[in-house]
């Protein structure tokens, strides 16, 4: 909560205003407030005067900088040869941003460091430098058949080294924000001392525009989250040009920022700037002069900067000068000024900093490059712009022929290189860097799972299975406090209150009033050690924190075991692609899609029938997905799953469950089939209940109690026995299928049988039809495609034709035509 430094001086501004509002109207005091709140000078937060010392050795800072620019441009144009593309212009803005990060401000071993995807030949250029990659590295950039350079921050492809996939825009800001909320998660509850890291996000001012990026700033604020910085880097341009032509971006942004509760620190303009901006009707001019004209004098001349800027205005400077201060002067080129922002966010307490910071998208690489609008696809610079690149950042410029540049290197044991070796040295080891070492947990204890296989004839829907296997699996005395629950404000809907007394729910400030149920057993309980992460109804969010705790046991060396519970139909579809850069992040845990299927949620209907998120979670090569039936199909998937991702030989993969909440009779795990149903649980599909093999009905989660309705009524009213497999995943059967040489696992379990194959599932028939090519028999497939609706379980089941009556028939066409 904020305290009122000065209520007196407060009541008497709040009296003003309200007297404009009584003279005026709302809408005139609604302005000036608007004013107060964006109309901030459009000047830089630091003033050159109150700059502090510049922490290191300018000079050859600047040669470092000409070094990397250089390299950087010079690996993407040698790969434009083949065509592999590349980007040249959005590191050539931010260089600067990030020299003085690695020089001054990335802390090796604590911080965390989100990079701009398409400046990663700069972050290539500088590892370059700092020996940590070779000129061949550099030549095979894109080449990654060859084991060459991933385009982008892509931990997946160099996990030695990336640690947060960035380049789906507005995602690297959505979870840089949960990444340092999870920090200080790990820390409140005890599990990591984080009170040292710092995470970093360079974004770009276009990447801005996505809704993500703005998503999670009040919880940022709300959170008191000063471990968190975001640098904008606002070049004004995206890819086809400008950000916000007719108005400000930088401007708007300042406006949305402190809106949130944000620290905003401006670095804008340049040292040569400084007397110009003696004068304030020129300040106010640039202030109010849409972005569009500003990027134009950018590449304009003297003579047209001093008629349309400078219109009316007294100005000393030569036409040469304006056009270099104009064209070039940006506080996002200079070292001191980004060194003074970068200070003043470290420094701040209390809530996250953004530094928007202005700079020339291109800098450096000449007229034909900076400030242009088609700047961010250019691919190639010609050997005469390297030439006049390379004299203007006064490097050693080498006698060229061929067609491409040569890399420069200043030498092993060179200043430039000594110093970003001793710089990094100094801050505590490379970035970026993602070493870790593995912690295998231990195996949880058997005693919820055995629960578990033992069935239940009280109706229970698999939801409340899995919740209450977690809620035991939290009391485990060695891992039990590793898990981390998330859920998008459905706690109720999926049972877990019971959670909250013992588990609580995480908040930094505990828990600040009487809550109105504190005198019942189940008492909503916020704590600042809490386990549970409530996260609101943000599935995005949730899928951020996801990935935070997921990848916990690689950025923290503190294996965590999230599962995040959601309305199925909310989770892929919506924020798939956060599941896809969890992939690439080498995120392990579960995503548990509650209330799946398209016809088992009752009365719901078009947008939450969810009859899809199995398909859509198959094309994740990383998610190893499952549509279990049975309580203790649940367990075995569970504790396999644990052993998978947190055992002695844990990979990279995570799993998705999907769950029901349709209350029905769990049956005990079958006996004497023993491990042989364990196994075939885990590969994909076993035999549940023989029936005479005349034909065999394949379903899977809630569907095989309608196959085994189906099989009851086949063999009373026609006589005909049929077979009733559950299949835990169609998707794990394929793809072992596709990969194995051998005989795949689908038809060593179905050898030895005969009659048909008829496919069931609360699915639309392409889930199923996932195993097809491999049956070599006649097939069929039911299932729910279109649109959900809303009506009773049964009603919807036979409109679609998925219900027992519905998959006898079936079963009777195909037996009759064989
Ligand atoms: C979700 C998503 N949509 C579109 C793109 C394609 N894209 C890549 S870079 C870019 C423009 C980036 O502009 P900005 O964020 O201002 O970065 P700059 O290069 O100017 O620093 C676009 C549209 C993407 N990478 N991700
Ligand atoms: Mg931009």
């Amino acid at each position: 909560m904020e305290k009122d430094l000065d209520p007196q001086e407060t009541a008497e501004w709040l009296e003003s205003l309200e007297a404009v509002r009584r003279v005026s109207g709302p809408d005139r005091a609604a302005y000036l407030l608007r004013r107060l709140a964006t109309g901030s000078r459009y000047v830089n937060t630091v003033p050159t005067a109150q700059e502090p010392p510049y922490p290191g050795d300018l000079a050859l800072e600047q040669r470092i900088a000409a070094y990397d620019r250089w390299n950087a441009a010079a690996m993407v144009s040698r790969g434009s040869k083949l065509g592999l593309g590349g980007h040249l212009a959005t590191y050539a803005s931010a260089a600067w941003l990030y020299e003085v990060g690695f020089n001054h401000h990335f802390h090796g071993t604590d911080d965390q460091v989100y990079f701009q995807g398409h400046a990663s030949p700069g972050v290539y250029a500088r590892a370059f430098l700092e020996g940590r990659l070779t000129e061949a590295h550099l030549d095979a950039f894109r080449r990654e058949t060859l084991g060459g350079l991933p385009s982008y921050p892509h931990p997946r492809a160099l996990p030695g080294f990336w640690q947060f996939p960035t380049v789906s825009m507005g995602l690297g800001p959505l979870n840089a924000v949960y990444q340092a909320r999870f920090n200080r998660y790990l820390h409140h509850r005890g599990i990591k001392d984080t009170s040292r890291s710092h995470v970093w996000a360079f974004l770009g001012d276009g990447e801005m525009d996505e809704p993500e990026s703005t998503a999670a700033l009040t919880l940022a604020a709300r959170e008191g989250l000063d471990n968190l910085t975001f640098v904008i880097n606002c070049n004004l341009q995206r890819l086809d040009g400008p950000v916000r032509g007719n108005t400000r971006i930088v401007q708007e942004l300042e406006s949305v920022f402190t809106g949130a509760g944000w620290h905003v620190v401006k670095a804008l303009w340049g040292e040569e700037w400084d007397p110009l901006l003696q004068d304030d009707a020129l300040v106010a001019r640039l202030g109010e002069l849409p972005d569009g004209q500003f990027q134009t004098f950018a590449v304009s001349d003297g003579a047209y900067i001093r008629e349309h800027l400078f219109a009316g205005l007294p100005s000393d400077l030569s036409d040469d000068d304006l056009r270099r201060v104009v064209g070039g002067s940006r506080a996002g080129h200079e070292p001191r000024k980004i060194h003074a922002a970068y200070d003043l966010a470290r420094r701040h307490t209390g809530g996250p900093t953004v530094v928007l910071v202005q700079t020339v998208k291109g800098w450096t690489l000449g007229a034909g490059v900076e400030a242009r609008n088609a700047n961010h696809q250019m691919k190639k610079l010609t050997l005469e712009e390297f030439r006049v690149m390379g004299e203007r950042l006064g490097l050693p410029v080498p006698a060229m022929d061929g067609e491409f540049p040569p890399y420069l290197h200043p030498g092993e044991d060179s200043p430039e290189v000594r110093y970003v070796r001793e710089r990094r040295a100094a801050l505590g080891g490379p970035i970026p860097s993602r070493s870790y070492a593995e912690r295998p947990l231990p195996a949880p204890q058997e005693r919820p799972f055995a629960a578990l296989a033992k069935g239940s004839k009280q109706p229970v829907a698999t939801t409340m299975a899995f919740v209450r296997l977690v809620k035991d699996l939290m009391k485990d005395p060695e891992t039990g406090r590793r898990w981390v629950p998330i859920v998008p404000d459905e706690a109720r809907t999926f049972g877990m209150e019971s959670l909250f007394p013992t588990a609580r729910i995480y908040n930094p400030l505990g828990q600040r009033y009487d809550s109105v149920d504190r005198e019942l057993l189940l008492a909503y309980r916020e704590a600042a050690d809490g386990q549970i992460l409530i996260e609101g109804i943000t599935e995005a969010g949730s899928m951020a924190s996801l990935t935070a705790a997921a990848t916990s046991y690689a950025t923290h060396g503190e294996p965590m075991i999230p599962f995040y519970i959601f309305y199925s139909m909310f989770g892929w579809q919506r924020t798939g692609d956060q599941m896809w850069a969890m992939a690439d992040q080498l995120g392990r845990g579960f995503l548990i899609g509650a209330t799946a299927g398209r016809t088992t949620m009752t009365g719901e209907g078009l947008q939450h029938a969810d009859g899809h998120s199995q398909l859509i979670a198959s094309t994740n090569p990383a998610c190893l997905s499952y549509d279990p039936a049975f309580a203790y199909e649940v367990g075995v998937i569970v504790r396999d799953g644990l052993r998978r991702m947190y055992g002695p030989a844990a990979e990279n993969v995570f799993y998705y469950l999907t769950v029901y909440n349709e209350p029905l009779p769990q049956p005990p795990m079958p006996a004497g089939a023993g491990e042989g149903v364990e196994e075939g649980i885990v590969k994909g599909m076993y035999r549940y209940a023989e029936g005479g093999g005349e034909a065999h009905i394949l379903a899977s989660g809630t569907a095989v109690h309608w196959a085994l309705e189906a099989q009851r009524l086949l063999e009373e009213e026609y006589g005909v026995g049929v077979d009733v497999w559950s299949v835990t995943s169609w998707s794990e059967l394929r793809r072992e299928a596709m990969a194995t040489d051998g005989v795949p696992y689908v038809r060593q379990a179905l050898s030895g049988t005969g009659g048909p194959v008829i496919a069931v599932s609360d699915w639309m028939r392409a889930v199923p039809d996932q195993i097809a090519p491999w049956i070599d028999r006649p097939w069929t497939s039911l299932g729910t495609d279109g649109f959900g609706l809303s009506d009773t379980r049964e009603a919807a089941r036979a409109h679609f034709g998925v219900d027992p009556r519905s998959i006898a028939d079936a079963v009777l066409k195909a037996t009759a035509s064989t």
